[in-house]
């Protein structure tokens, strides 16, 4: 190993330079290491890119025939086998942690430029490209080379819709799709989607669970003061907001896992045929979010789908209906319970349209007798049949299962049956659109609403026993 030391001020590329593996090789070089020890958040392209630049880069600063006037060189004149073994001992380093992504992408062009580069400078042999392990290549698969074909398009979109550069490099330099396909998340579609795939009572039971009800009664009662504050400004009670909040998040307690920048590219690229640009265009709106400075990159994580903190929202809706109620300058639908209440309750507003002077969006009935009509009797929301005012159904063996519930008499409803008359049955009313507003399944609404329900059962069951 050289034993002189690189001052780093005559490094040509040093612009490019940063993160551990370069101060690695700095070290390794006899070089100190000069800048942050950052790790990056992704290993792949560009800190590949940015390490073989940094090997070249510590290879100038030990040439005595660089010329620099200034440079400290020690006086030492290295020959060209010192520099190979200089090369060597860096690559023999870099190796372990190079090696991955080299093999994977680093392409033969990329290295026989880097190769005639040295050859230039310093008039030495070209590197043989697998001369050493470090330097082995493997072409990129078709689908890599799609896939950054597909992100220069969308980098540019970023860049046309004013996201600073800096924040696009940090999103996407170094950004890979997830090996999941599009076939694989359809097969366990599954478990992520249950509302698709259990019969209505299954899935009811599921989501409204005891404790699910309990949680969200006791959730209900401590932020109560913020809630009915929610409620003032947006006009949705506070049952709707704990009850979506339950259901999305389970009361905060689990957003997703999934680094949603990975997980929009992932589904844009490889919808890019088939569904238009609209995970593209979220991808871009959740960078805008990294740009704003509303979460740091890390902690943007959300689901599979790229649904976003608490609530869910997906990147655009964010950046329309995401609300800093908390007043800090930041809309964070990840930490913040005033800016989660205010936003979901600001989307069921502006978006969903929420009707305030109706206060339940539908519950759970049982029917008895067979007096009602068959032209009144709906089964999915879809297939839903003209409304009639509530005590119509109530009048005709119609009855909610709720005990707190006050119903408006002449409040427009839809009776749903969706797995027919020995199946679950609900009382829909205006909001129940709403609801399949903030996402388009009849199970979801009916779960929102029924949990909403309970929750409302419980705390006046809790009161009244104290
Ligand atoms: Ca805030």
């Amino acid at each position: 190993m050289p034993s002189r030391v690189c001052s780093g001020a005559d490094c040509s590329a040093a612009d490019v330079i940063e993160g551990t593996a370069q101060n690695k090789m700095r070290q390794a070089l006899g070089c100190s290491p000069r800048w942050g020890a950052e790790p990056t958040r992704r290993t792949g392209f560009g800190a590949r890119q940015r390490s073989i630049r940094s090997l070249v880069t510590c290879i100038r600063c030990e040439s005595p025939s660089e010329g620099a006037p200034d440079a400290p060189r020690g006086g030492a004149k290295s020959s060209g086998r010192t520099l190979l073994r200089i090369a060597m001992g860096a690559a023999t380093v870099a190796a372990p942690w190079v090696s991955p992504f080299v093999a994977s992408t680093v392409t033969q062009p990329g290295v026989a430029r880097a190769a005639t580069t040295w050859k230039s400078m310093k008039d030495l042999p070209a590197i043989e490209p697998g001369a050493h392990p470090a330097l082995t290549v493997r072409e990129l698969t078709p689908r890599q080379r799609e896939f950054t074909a597909w992100l220069d398009g969308v980098r540019e979109e970023c860049i046309r819709r004013g996201i600073s550069e800096e924040t696009v490099g940090s999103c996407f330099n170094e950004l890979e799709p997830s090996p999941e396909t599009v076939v694989e998340k359809t097969a366990s579609s599954h478990v992520l989607n249950p509302e698709k795939n259990l019969s209505v009572e299954a899935y009811l039971r599921r989501m409204v669970s005891k404790d699910r009800v309990t949680k969200g009664a006791a959730l209900m009662v401590e932020h109560a003061e913020l809630l009915n504050e929610v409620e003032r400004e947006y006009g949705v009670p506070p049952e709707i907001l704990v009850a979506i909040w339950g259901i999305e998040s389970h009361f905060g307690g689990f957003q997703g896992e999934h680094d949603c920048i990975r997980a929009l590219a992932t589904l844009g690229f490889e919808h890019r045929h088939w569904k238009g640009d609209y995970f593209g265009n979220e991808l871009v709106e959740a960078v805008r979010i990294i740009d704003e400075g509303h979460v740091p990159l890390g902690d943007l994580v959300g689901s599979w789908a790229g649904a976003l903190g608490q609530c869910q929202f997906m990147p655009s809706n964010f950046h329309r209906y995401a609300v800093d109620k908390d007043g800090d300058g930041r809309a964070d639908i990840w930490r913040s319970l005033p800016d989660v209440f205010a936003s979901m309750a600001n989307f069921l507003k502006q978006y969903c349209e929420w009707n305030p002077n109706v206060r339940p969006a539908g519950f759970r009935v049982t029917v008895e007798g067979d007096q009602l009509p068959e032209d009144v009797i709906g089964g999915w929301w879809g297939e839903r049949k003209t409304p009639k005012p509530a005590s119509y159904f109530l009048w005709n063996g119609v009855k909610p299962i709720h005990n707190t519930l006050r119903l408006p008499r002449s409040a427009e409803s839809v009776l749903l049956m969706p797995e027919g008359k020995d199946g679950p049955a609900f009382l829909a009313l205006c909001n129940f659109r709403a609801i399949m507003r903030y996402n388009p399944s009849t199970n979801y609404a009916m779960a929102v609403s029924m949990l909403a329900q309970d929750i409302v059962d419980e705390v006046a069951a809790v009161r009244k026993e104290a």
